[in-house]
């Protein structure tokens, strides 16, 4: 039998970390660098500490733990993913990453195995994009993406920043947030689409993640009364907002087969009965795995952006907050992955990510791979987000034997 996690310790830390932030319909809300957040910081901090790892807090408050290795002197190996939340998410989004890290650190830790290389835990910062875009700040920055100064002036809803906020909760951190020699990445997720669900595998070996822009975009007309203003003479940005939205759809329906678009937060001022809509403020999100599909799907929404405005005689505004680019993670990962599903008997199939993860940007400076279980129904970023732990000690156990297949080292690699 092949060397395997701690169910009964994983499930212990699992549960008990997610009732931090629990919500009342079995899901969580720990935005980033919330009072929930810094609260689920803090057990994990005690856990990496309990398992003798060495703590470092990094500029941008992502968090690494360090195992050192016999050969300290070579590059990591590095596993996580994050802890921060959608406002009122699933359960297994990111936290089955770092918390199944931990579990592998854990069993090496139990069994007394000493790996040639280093390994080091991380929870990155902000990986969700709710509560300050964009999405993957932490690792984006790490991996040389955004500058600190972009990061730390992200405001929220409320003008908070990114920066306050991180200071507020005591993680802004002293370790530079800048790209290091790294041996690899692993990340454990779960798929949160429909693809593993429906094969009735529990494991994917991720090939590479789709490619993605998220853009914000407003009109803004005039606002009147609803009842003597007559129809020829309105300037209703909601009406505006409303073509472009059902572009989204025309878009997709034609810009090619795994393209995707959403509009997914909206703002209406003054967002009253009787007022004609004076400005929507809304946000635009397409992805595919091919590249020039997404840039063309930009191209085409700017342009209905663009009629809509005329059409209602509004102003209109758009920016790109982010575009990150699919790209293949590295083969020998994938292999990797493959060889420890095999060294624990599951069967797995390839499958490419719909969601973005950390792992987009550290695939930018180091050997990247991913493993997915799956997502029951495909759902996920809702509190019915939901995954059989046995698929998620499994993934676990996947993630186990990739590292130990990564620590070891043959000959002078560095
Ligand atoms: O948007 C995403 O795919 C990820 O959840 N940040
Ligand atoms: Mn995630
Ligand atoms: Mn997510």
């Amino acid at each position: 039998m092949s060397l395997t996690v701690s169910n009964e310790r994983f499930r212990r830390r699992f549960t008990t970390f997610n009732e931090i932030g629990a919500t009342n319909r079995d899901g969580v809300n720990r935005p980033s660098l919330s009072s929930a957040n810094q609260e689920a910081r803090e057990t994990l901090v005690e856990w990496f500490e309990e398992a003798n790892l060495d703590v470092t807090v990094d500029e941008m408050g992502n968090l690494f733990a360090r195992r050192a290795g016999a050969n300290d002197a070579l590059n990591p190996v590095l596993i996580g993913s994050h802890i921060d939340s959608q406002y009122n998410g699933g359960r297994y989004d990111g936290v089955i990453g770092v918390l199944g890290a931990l579990e592998v650190i854990e069993t090496l830790n139990a069994d007394g195995i000493q790996t040639e290389r280093p390994i080091e835990v991380v929870a990155w910062s902000n990986e969700e994009g709710v509560r300050f875009q964009p999405d993957m700040l932490g690792s984006g920055v790490f991996a040389g993406e955004f500058d600190l100064e972009y990061a730390y002036t992200r405001e929220d809803k409320e003008g908070k920043t990114f920066g306050e906020e991180l200071e507020r909760i005591g993680y802004k951190g002293d370790e530079p947030c800048e790209p290091r020699d790294l041996h690899c990445y692993f990340e454990l997720h779960v798929e949160q689409g429909p693809q593993l669900s429906e094969s009735g595998l529990s494991v994917g070996v991720v090939g590479g993640v789709y490619g993605f822009v998220w853009m914000n975009a407003a009109f803004t007309g005039s606002a009147d009364h609803a009842g003597p203003t007559p129809m020829h003479l309105r300037h209703d940005a909601l009406v505006a907002t409303s073509d472009v939205i059902e572009s989204v759809r025309r878009i997709t329906s034609t810009g090619g087969d795994d393209l995707v678009g959403t509009v997914g937060s909206i703002d209406v001022h003054p967002n009253s009965i009787n007022v004609i809509p004076e400005r929507v403020d809304f946000t635009l999100d397409f992805r595919s795995y091919d590249n020039d599909i997404v840039d063309h799907a930009t191209e085409q929404i700017q342009r209905e952006i663009e009629h809509a405005a005329n059409r209602e005689n509004v102003e209109m505004e758009y920016e790109e907050i982010m575009r990150v680019d699919a790209e293949p993670f590295d083969d020998e990962c994938i292999e990797t992955v493959e060889r420890a599903a095999d060294a624990v008997g599951t069967k797995y199939m390839r499958i490419v990510s719909g969601a973005g993860h950390d792992a987009n940007y550290l695939n930018e400076i180091c050997p990247t791979s991913m493993i997915f279980v799956p997502s029951v129904d495909g759902i996920s970023h809702t509190e019915d987000e939901y995954t059989e732990w046995a698929d998620v000690v499994r993934g676990a156990d996947v993630l186990l034997h990739a590292v130990l297949e990564k620590a070891k080292t043959d000959g002078d690699e560095q």
